[in-house]
């Protein structure tokens, strides 16, 4: 049992980790940063713990000091939420040897996932399709690396083995560039991640990115809860997500569905995960896992009715999964708009600065998932987004419709934000029509803002 869970994150995921606490009847603990002391969940949790000052790297990364409030506030469980320490195999495993629970994988899975040339292999040893490419990391052979991109064909892209989530990769289109590429992507990846590994994949010129939501319990027991949809966006910035994926069928899911879960059973999978696929002519391409919460969950939440937060801490309190996968519907179509503070006008530009006046929407099949309220001031140190605004309906129209009204009764005042260009995606022809690829947004925004 797990009676008191520390909460490793800031802004709304912190927020969502502790509501689901409190519906568990299980105790938090808020770590904040001296910037984050007027927090809404550091407010509303039990106890509170300051962890260093307001720069990330001394507070919400500073593993020490978090496992100090763990110790002095007798926290069972500690919740990393997403970004941060969330993906941070080492963390995991001083959580763990420290005495407490990790809500999250084994620190093994995460430092395999985290190794993308072992992740691309493991889940192709698993049956899950992938890319065609190298499928391990690039040698010192010129003319097997030649062979390799020929057989493969041109275009080839380059990835950093410990890169990811865009970082780290380069296109090649030609053969004369092949060699000087792979060097400069070595080169680069060996100083931004301390891992000059990287590998070779066909390059997909129009995909969608779909994802799938997975459960597993690590005792022989995973279930999938369908796709999302996360196209839309920006310099790899997520903007609009959505579940279901325009023009999936039944059939595809499921069959894509039941390859992640066997690879969860194959790789003895515990927790809340996301197999990451490029989607193009009706084929999923199996690119990166992701072993914590996304930003994005609501959506699988809306449809299937699933509690993923809940679902985690109990998983992570030892029960076996419940949830049989012919229980698990995809009903209805949500869509989530990422709210930021932020100034579209002027190349997106953070807009911190003290929220003056707040009015939400609401109504049926509307979720604001947020931390911020009226005086709240952004701080300019984190992230820039400051809620999500998720709509639910019948079908993707009632969705969208329900989204642009929702946008339309929202008025955030004393910074700038991107409510406007949400309410111009939920109004373009492209976007109402589905099923847009990953570079739609960047191309529409020429013309929009
Ligand atoms: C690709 C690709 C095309 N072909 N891989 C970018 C983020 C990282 N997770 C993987 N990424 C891509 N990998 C192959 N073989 C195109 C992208 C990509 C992308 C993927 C998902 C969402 C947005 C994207 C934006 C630009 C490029």
């Amino acid at each position: 049992m797990i009676e008191k869970i520390l909460i490793a994150n800031r802004g709304e995921i912190a927020m969502r980790i502790l509501r689901a606490c409190k519906e568990l009847g299980i105790k938090t603990v808020a770590v904040h940063s001296t910037a984050d002391a007027t927090l809404k969940h550091v407010l509303l949790a039990d106890e509170s713990v300051c962890i260093g000052p307001p720069a990330s790297t001394n507070s919400y990364l500073n593993v020490p000091a978090i496992i100090a409030a763990a110790e002095v506030t007798d926290a069972g469980a500690i919740h990393p939420g997403y970004g941060f320490l969330s993906e941070n195999a080492d963390f995991a495993e001083r959580v763990e040897e420290s005495g407490f629970v990790f809500i999250g994988p084994k620190a093994e899975t995460i430092r395999i996932m985290g190794d993308k040339v072992m992740a691309i292999r493991a889940m192709k040893a698993a049956g899950v399709p992938t890319v065609p490419g190298s499928g391990g990391p690039l040698g010192e052979d010129d003319a097997e690396n030649h062979r390799v991109a020929k057989e493969i064909g041109y275009p080839i892209i380059i990835k950093a083995s410990g890169g990811g989530g865009g970082r780290g990769m380069r296109v090649v289109h030609t053969e004369a560039s092949l060699l000087k590429s792979i060097q400069l992507t070595k080169s680069e990846a060996g100083s931004f991640f301390g891992n000059p590994e990287v590998y070779m994949e066909k390059f997909l010129e129009n995909p969608r990115h779909v994802e799938i939501q997975i459960l597993a319990d690590g005792q022989g027991h995973a279930v999938h809860l369908g796709e999302r949809d996360c196209s839309m966006q920006r310099r790899h910035q997520k903007v609009v997500e959505e579940a279901p994926a325009p023009g999936v069928t039944e059939e595809q899911r499921a069959r894509i569905g039941a390859a992640c879960v066997n690879a969860c059973i194959e790789i003895n999978y515990r927790g809340a995960g996301t197999f990451e696929f490029l989607y193009e002519n009706g084929e999923f391409f199996f690119i990166e896992m992701n072993t914590r919460l996304q930003v994005e969950h609501c959506v699988t939440e809306m449809v299937t009715g699933i509690d993923l937060v809940k679902a985690q801490i109990e998983i992570a309190m030892g029960r076996p999964l419940s949830l049989k996968q012919e229980d698990i519907k995809i009903t209805g179509h949500a869509i989530e708009c990422r709210v930021n503070a932020e100034n579209p006008s002027k190349n997106f530009m953070p807009s911190p600065g003290t929220i003056e006046r707040l009015h939400l929407p609401g109504g049926l099949g509307v979720r604001w998932d947020s931390h911020i309220y009226t005086g709240y001031a952004v701080p300019p140190h984190y992230d820039s987004m400051i809620g999500k605004l998720i709509c639910f309906g019948s079908d993707r129209t009632t969705a969208i419709r329900r989204m642009d009204s929702a946008l339309s009764e929202m008025v955030i005042k004393g910074i700038e934000t991107n409510i406007h260009l949400q309410r111009e995606i939920m109004n373009d022809g492209g976007f109402c029509d589905g099923g847009r690829n990953i570079h739609y947004l960047e191309e529409r925004l020429e013309h929009l803002v």
